[in-house]
């Protein structure tokens, strides 16, 4: 469970390192299912190219391990103690062996109100040399976002970036973490993560939430935005037949809650 400080600081700073929240056995089992899985993932130019970075996305239907950190009790457990409610899984995720940089950005249009979570799994020890993910804290709240964006910002093909030197953004910390550690950070942070020193890939996982919308017709309205965003041709739905027959409780009920929300008006 969450202190009240910890809560406190999620919702002043914009996330919340849940250490420990894999046990030794859950974290083997998952850089079992990484190694295997990212093998056959494809080559992936986000970031420039040439590096040979992976990233299989959608990735949580890959591997059972993988959809189980869904509904993960400490993970799912964290986010009720902060808002109060239920959070639902809003089918993004991503895994990746990560060569590259990845620059300092918000994810979505800065100063967006629509709140999603993410859930970041890093499956080596990582520091600020070696591939730590960095935020700004508080530049979450819309209008410091924003700010940040108009004063030191450029669109990058529609991806917002700072024209800022990386390695000294004012204000930015760097977050340490083993193997096990869960980062939960709201999305509309500012951040980013540098490749390791040491010339191995940064091997890591994220999976996107929202908070039940509860009966609130407008945040309804951007969760199926969000989810909408997420689906494709080739993977229509948030949770495949095969996810639903393999999944518990849990599963079923976060599904069934989706689902209901889809046919709100
Ligand atoms: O690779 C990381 O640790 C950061 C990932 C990231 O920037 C993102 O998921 O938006």
């Amino acid at each position: 469970m969450l202190s009240e400080l910890e809560i406190g600081k999620f919702r002043a700073f914009g996330y919340v390192v849940l250490r420990s929240c894999l046990s030794p056995r859950e974290v083997a089992r998952l850089q079992a299912a990484h190694d295997r899985a990212i093998a056959r993932a494809p080559i992936n130019n986000y970031f420039g190219g040439g590096s040979g970075t992976r990233t299989l996305s959608p990735f949580v239907e890959a591997d059972d391990a993988f959809g189980e950190l869904i509904e993960h009790p400490g993970v799912m457990e964290a986010m009720r103690d902060i808002w109060g409610t239920e959070c639902l899984y809003n089918g993004g995720s991503d895994m990746w062996s990560n060569l590259d940089d990845t620059p300092w950005h918000s994810d979505g249009e800065p100063g967006r109100e629509e709140l999603t979570l993410k859930t970041a799994f890093y499956l080596d020890e990582q520091d600020e040399s070696q591939g730590a993910l960095s935020v700004v804290p508080g530049s979450h709240h819309p209008q410091f976002c924003a700010a940040i964006f108009r004063a030191c910002g450029y669109w990058d093909e529609r991806r917002p970036r700072l024209r800022l030197d990386p390695h000294d953004i004012p204000g930015a910390v760097s977050l340490h973490t083993q193997p096990g550690d869960v980062v939960l950070w709201d999305n509309r942070l500012w951040h980013s993560a540098f490749r390791r020193s040491d010339g191995r890939p940064r091997r890591t996982m994220f999976i996107g939430y929202t908070p039940d919308p509860l009966d609130d017709l407008l945040e309804i309205s951007a969760l199926r935005a969000t989810v909408g965003a997420h689906l494709k041709a080739n993977h229509p739905l948030v949770y495949s037949k095969e996810m639903m027959r393999k999944g518990g409780q849990a599963r079923e009920k976060m599904a069934a809650r989706l689902e209901a929300l889809a046919w709100t008006t």
